[in-house]
């Protein structure tokens, strides 16, 4: 998607080059999120435009194949061992063909990515991690993208993740560095940063984003897309997600994200990496048909189809149809409506 550009014309190529920019500071990127939304909006469509195809929206498929029971302390996550109010069923690593079912269910439902979560602190070499590798395999020959969610990851375990051919390693900021340390006390936002490294280095793509409504100001949203900004390549990948507040954890109480105000970190997102996949992630089951449109006017191009996320439900198969049917060509619906 980000390499649609023209190959016989330099020109636009490196007017496009320099829309990616590395040295957003946070005080930019809050002025741009706090721009009137209308113009917010057109900016941020006027810059998708240029880097992307315009109604090319991506399919990832979720699917949590060891779910529960992590020893980290992520303050929005049912997985948390930390957090024993959550009603979640914990299960043990999916076997690979159980998995690889799933991946060809999703396939021909119309996925094009299939992305595995496993609830780890951190990836560990032996069986587990050799099954991981298995599935990754398999999603590819599938002729899917593959993703995965393992937790901490060392270079050489990256290194045999890309020798799987996995696509992109999914590994969020979550929030700003200052904010941060008010949801997780486990790890550091350096211990991310680590991980990230490890992933670049074996020459995987980056899935990086984060979380809204847990609690941050405008300008820890600002602060995590300037250290996003940063990373040069920019992360290829960038899931916004808005909090699905689960009962047990310590942000079950927490308001719901107003729509618009995620439409707003959408196209502030897009504005700030142009040539990344922006991918509306949780918190889409909560918005209407019309704000998931006003989203990908504002520059989102990817999102989870299928009934579930990870632990939580996302919005249903069914509702998608009907919004992918709405996105259709209008004479598409009309010879429908003529059988
Ligand atoms: N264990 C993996 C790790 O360490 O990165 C992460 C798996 S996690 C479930 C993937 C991402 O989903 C998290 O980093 C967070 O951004 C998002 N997420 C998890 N629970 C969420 C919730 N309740 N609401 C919104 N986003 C959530
Ligand atoms: C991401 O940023 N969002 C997805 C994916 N990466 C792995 C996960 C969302 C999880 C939502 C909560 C749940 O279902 O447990
Ligand atoms: Fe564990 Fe990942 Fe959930 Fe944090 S977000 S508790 S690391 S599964």
């Amino acid at each position: 998607m980000q390499d649609h550009f023209s190959a016989d014309d330099a020109r636009v190529q490196n007017d496009h080059q320099q829309d990616l920019r590395h040295d957003w500071t946070v005080e930019e990127i809050l002025a741009v999120h706090d721009r009137p939304l209308l113009e917010l909006i057109a900016e941020a469509a006027r810059l998708h435009a240029r880097h992307h195809v315009n109604g090319a929206i991506q399919k990832a498929s979720l699917l949590s194949v060891k779910t529960g029971g992590c020893p980290e302390d992520c303050a929005y996550c049912s997985q948390s061992a930390h957090h024993k109010e959550v009603d979640l069923a914990k299960t043990p690593l999916m076997p690979v063909a159980d998995v690889l079912a799933l991946a060809a269910r999703a396939k021909n439902v119309g996925a094009d990515r299939f992305c595995m979560g496993a609830a780890w602190r951190e990836a560990r070499d032996g069986a587990e991690f050799d099954a991981l590798i298995a599935m990754v395999r398999g999603v590819r020959d599938l002729g899917m993208e593959a993703c995965v969610t393992l937790g901490m990851l060392n270079e050489a375990q990256a290194q045999r993740l890309a020798e799987a051919g996995l696509t992109a390693y999914n590994h969020n900021l979550d929030t700003g560095p200052d904010f941060y340390p008010a949801i997780i006390s486990t790890r550091s936002y350096d211990d991310r940063l680590d991980t990230l490294k490890a992933v670049r280095a074996a020459g995987i793509q980056m899935c990086c984003g984060g979380i809204i409504g847990m609690g941050e100001s405008a300008r820890d949203r600002a602060a995590m897309l300037a250290v996003l900004a940063g990373f040069d390549p920019h992360p290829e990948s960038v899931p916004i997600n808005a909090l699905v507040p689960v009962a047990g954890t310590p942000l079950a109480g927490r308001e719901e994200v107003d729509p618009l105000d995620f439409v707003r970190m959408i196209a502030t997102t897009r504005i700030v990496l142009p040539g990344s996949v922006v991918r509306l992630s949780a918190g889409r089951s909560g918005l209407s048909r019309e704000t998931q449109v006003l989203c990908m006017v504002a520059g989102a191009n990817s999102l989870f189809y299928g009934d579930t996320l990870l632990t939580t439900p996302n919005a249903p198969m069914g509702a998608d149809e009907a919004l992918f049917a709405a996105l259709a060509p209008l004479g598409d619906r009309e010879h429908m409506r003529a059988k």
